[in-house]
């Protein structure tokens, strides 16, 4: 436990913002709307989050640009112009850093800080924040804007330390371009969207790649090209109107595409020119209006599997690189135009850890039950402790003293993916049990961010009580997460991240809310509406002063 020691009794700032990715430069902006003061803290040394770290060659976003953006502000929407539907991770990075400035946050922000313990206080009702750099900061209201996968997984390999050679993570790449891949043998361990963007640029520079599957996934074409032109105007000309119906949506977004006609009433022939046209429209996972339905979800899976085999030309790779233990879905579905044909470079081999485990990194590089592969370089990407991760990272304690790795011990609780019980005016968006990586996470994180500043609203209109929700409630959406879960193809049968299975030792629990955008916007607002019925409202020992803003 890492001790906080505070003599202050007034709060420095009525808000503190851990984070800067798109939820956090728009929380430090509502904050500011709302004449409440604020203070931000970010590790990195640039606004941007997952999209500052993730810096790795192909690094690129797999909703469409005109979708994942912010709809805020009608002067933002109409003066960004994004060069491809599906933006590169050096562009995105970009437009948040000109929404930051747009916004003026970045003076709010401290950099190159990294929050380690947050402990609230029951006698003042206050939060201590404490940093990296030595600060403690008491404020009213701590939001962890700290994203989903931002808690990079630790390579759980023996022998890492002993590699003589280079080593490099994708979810922390070098920016300052020292990366030399040319003429170089590099293997590279993970094959989910990370690796799979990376092994292709990998292959332009280097001599030999050798790539070690653990599990295939499902490679599905990119919507990566020219924006279409009708549609990015029709969803500019009124931002707030299409602000509005991606709340009304099941994934918070306008997707490429979806059929129009249902798995269950379509023959053969009908299923199969169904699946071609959504396959050549980038949106095969709605290839049918009840794709959701395991029928539909397995002639998705089928359909995938062979458009994969056809792309690669050795019988024993292609077989290999088909994912034939889970449905589309169960795991991230991954998104390339170029990734089953690298295999067809003579200088690119895929190693099947199925049948070759790797039994530990070695000095000149990675033994495998079959051989040692020599190698110069290995780049992990291995994936992240996700969704519930960033939050146990840091040291956070509530009502009673109690830690939040104690409460969540048996797997993260909560109620509406936003508050836990015992830990008062602390909102986790981006967490666990909201539709989280499962919607378009900019429109989660403006909607997260509206109800956080709305209920804070809510709170300073009725004399400022503070909050969290009731045990009942958060079983109850535990109980709505789960039940969601289940209706969807693979969720529970498949080990992935989604459900905490890439960790050992990772309590299994299905992380994100499936119930739709729409529902799950719906429920949140009805607790503003009835005067938070799910929570309790409790009254701290001595009242703490608002804290005048400037500006
Ligand atoms: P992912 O999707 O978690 O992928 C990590 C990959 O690394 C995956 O193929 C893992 O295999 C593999 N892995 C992890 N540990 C090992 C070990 N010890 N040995 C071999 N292989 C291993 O992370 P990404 O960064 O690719 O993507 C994260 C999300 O970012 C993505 O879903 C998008 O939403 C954007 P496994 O599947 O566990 O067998």
């Amino acid at each position: 436990m890492t001790e906080i020691q505070s003599t202050k009794t007034q709060p420095d700032c009525d808000v503190v913002v851990v984070g800067s990715g798109f939820a956090g430069i728009y929380a430090l902006w509502q904050a500011r709307q709302r004449g409440l003061s604020v203070k931000g803290f970010e590790r990195g040394s640039d606004v941007g989050g997952t999209w500052y770290w993730n810096a790795y060659p192909g690094a690129r976003c797999d909703v469409e640009s005109y979708n994942y953006a912010y709809f805020f502000d009608n002067d933002i929407v109409r003066d960004w112009d994004w060069s491809d539907a599906c933006a590169g991770q050096n562009e995105i990075q970009r437009y948040l850093r000109f929404v930051a400035e747009r916004c003026d946050v970045l003076k709010d922000i401290s950099f190159n800080t990294k929050v380690l313990a947050a402990r609230y206080d029951e006698d003042s009702g206050l939060w201590s924040v404490q940093t990296s750099v030595g600060d403690t900061v008491l404020c009213r209201y701590t939001i962890l804007a700290i994203g989903a996968l931002s808690d990079p997984k630790a390579p759980d390999i023996e022998g890492v330390d002993d590699f003589a050679g280079e080593a490099y993570f994708t979810s922390s790449w070098p920016k300052d371009g020292s990366v030399d891949l040319r003429g170089k043998r590099v293997g590279v361990i993970g094959t989910g969207s990370s690796g799979i963007q990376v092994i292709p640029e990998i292959a332009k520079l280097a001599a030999e790649v050798t790539v070690f599957q653990r599990t295939a996934n499902y490679v599905a074409p990119t919507s990566a090209g020219p924006m279409d032109q009708q549609l990015v105007s029709a969803l500019r000309a009124d931002p707030q109107a299409t602000r509005r119906a991606f709340r009304e949506t099941y994934g918070g977004h306008t997707p490429m595409g979806m059929g129009d006609e249902r798995f269950l009433e379509l023959d053969a022939a009908g299923r199969e020119r169904a699946l071609r046209r959504a396959w050549d429209g980038k949106y095969i996972g709605l290839a049918f209006r009840d794709a959701y339905l395991p029928e539909a979800n397995a002639a998705i899976s089928d359909f995938i599997r062979q458009r994969m085999q056809e792309q690669v030309e050795d019988p024993w790779t292609a077989e290999h690189l088909v994912p034939w233990d889970h449905p589309y879905g169960g795991k991230r579905p991954c998104q390339s135009d170029v990734y089953l044909q690298t295999f067809n470079q003579l200088h690119v081999r895929l190693i099947a850890l199925p049948e070759t485990p790797i039994e530990r990194i070695v000095a000149e590089g990675i033994k495998t039950s079959a051989e040692t592969i020599p190698l110069d370089v290995i780049i992990y990407a291995t994936g992240f402790d996700a969704i519930s991760g960033p939050v146990l990272a840091i040291d956070i304690s509530g009502l009673s003293g109690k830690s939040m790795k104690d409460a969540w011990a048996d797997g993260p609780v909560n109620y509406l993916g936003t508050m836990v019980h015992g830990f008062p005016n602390l909102f986790l968006p981006s967490s666990a049990m909201s539709p989280s990586v499962l919607s378009n996470m900019a429109t989660l994180a403006e909607q997260q961010i509206d109800f956080i500043f709305d209920t804070i609203e809510w709170l300073d209109q009725h004399g400022r009580p503070l909050l969290h929700p009731l045990p009942a409630s958060q079983d109850h959406w535990r109980k709505e997460t789960l039940r969601y879960a289940e209706r969807r193809p693979g969720a529970l049968t498949t080990k992935s991240w989604y459900s905490g299975a890439n960790i050992v030792g990772k309590p299994r629990l299905f992380m994100v809310y499936c119930g739709g955008f729409k529902r799950y916007n719906e429920t949140c607002y009805g607790e503003i509406e009835n005067d938070f019925p799910g929570y309790e409202l409790l009254e701290s020992r001595r009242k703490s002063d608002r804290v005048r803003v400037s500006k």
